[in-house]
């Protein structure tokens, strides 16, 4: 009995926690009803009358032995989680989650999008790799026309049928090709010129498109949507100006000028000291093109555009020089919004 005693002793003396858990575990094994030492005073019944007042005082110091072990258990398991708390500093700010920022060129097409969504244009999508059909013989260019040359397209050494787009004007040819008319829709994408870098001119750059074709549409329809454009895009104080240009694909054709917003008509790099900028390239769609996609054009007529994405870009925020828009450096793109 004695020996059961001192060894139960021990085990109260060595008993460990690190947790809430363990300080349970010891009530339950030393101090409960049922516990190890509720055990012991049932042994004393069966010992002589002589050794039991002995035992029962030996017996009575392990019981307050153990008490005592258990109210320290649990003081110190509680201020353990206390000291937890306090390795924490719940009023320093969290560390900032850094969050990118949406590239210029996005920013742009995405309200180009909004602009001409509310006018009931829907987005189309093209290929940026295309056949020379599409991009060229469709859109009514003549055999030798020089932007077929190699001098103004990427076209691939092996198959000289195929070629890196040099607009957003095939997706005209595939949607009316594939859909039946009326069209209203922009098309935005990438498209690749083998031209010389310059601070306004690069050999890969974005455009977006716009097809309009219904029965009766005209010049007239033309110029006020690309009008209203402007002024949606660059504020109402913003001038248009169309020059008569030419475009295989388009009868008439014109150029869409804006007044320069970088040097307000002073003169300035981007606007060649003109104070005009191109941004578009428009006109009435050309009966040809219309045959060619199967549209009878004694029925529909239309309109089509194509704008420079990084022109407009290089107006909205007065950047004077579009390579910045593809050298990735992180101090010019964060200075766009991280949230459209
Ligand atoms: C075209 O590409 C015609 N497909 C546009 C068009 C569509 C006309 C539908 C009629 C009907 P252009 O080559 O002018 O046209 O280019 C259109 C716009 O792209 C230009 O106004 C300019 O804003 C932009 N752009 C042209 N070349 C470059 C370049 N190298 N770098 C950056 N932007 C360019
Ligand atoms: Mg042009």
């Amino acid at each position: 009995m004695k020996e059961r005693i001192e060894q139960i002793r021990n085990e109260v003396l060595a008993f460990l926690v690190d947790e809430k858990a363990g300080v349970e575990k010891f009530r339950l094994e030393f101090i409960s009803k049922k516990g190890k030492i509720s055990e012991l005073f049932e042994g004393i019944k069966s010992v002589t009358a002589g050794d039991r007042k002995e035992l029962g005082k030996v017996l009575n110091e392990l019981k307050q032995l153990a008490e005592s072990k258990f109210k320290e258990l649990q003081e110190s398991i509680e201020s353990k989680s206390n000291h937890d708390l306090t390795d924490f500093d719940l009023t320093l700010p969290t560390i900032p989650n850094k969050t990118g920022s949406h590239h210029p060129l996005n920013l742009t097409r995405y309200r180009i999008i909004e602009i001409f969504e509310r006018l009931g244009f829907n987005v189309e999508d093209g290929p940026e790799i295309e056949d020379d059909w599409h991009n060229f013989t469709a859109l009514n260019f003549p055999e030798n026309h020089p932007a077929r040359e190699m001098q103004d397209t990427f076209f691939i050494e092996k198959n000289p049928d195929i070629l890196l787009r040099t607009h957003t004007s095939n997706v005209q040819i595939r949607l009316m090709k594939d859909r039946k008319p009326p069209f209203r829709a922009i098309m935005p994408g990438r498209v690749y010129r083998n031209e010389a870098i310059s601070a306004r001119a690069h050999c890969f750059f974005h455009q977006v498109e716009g097809l309009y074709v219904d029965k009766n549409v005209g010049f007239s329809d033309l110029k006020q949507t690309l009008y209203h454009f402007a002024k949606e895009m660059f504020g109402k104080d913003t001038k248009i100006r169309l020059r008569p240009s030419y475009f295989p694909f388009t009868e008439p054709s014109a150029e869409i000028d804006i007044s320069c917003l970088i040097c307000h008509g002073k003169g300035c790099n981007v606007c060649k000291y003109s104070g005009w900028v191109e941004i578009a390239g428009s006109g009435i769609v050309h009966p040809n093109v219309l045959r060619h996609c199967g549209i009878d054009p004694e029925e529909y007529t239309g309109f089509a555009f194509g704008m420079g994405i990084e022109r407009i870009t290089m107006l909205r925020h007065s950047i004077n020089d579009l390579r910045l828009f593809s050298e990735n450096d992180i101090r010019f793109l964060k200075q766009f919004k991280s949230v459209y």
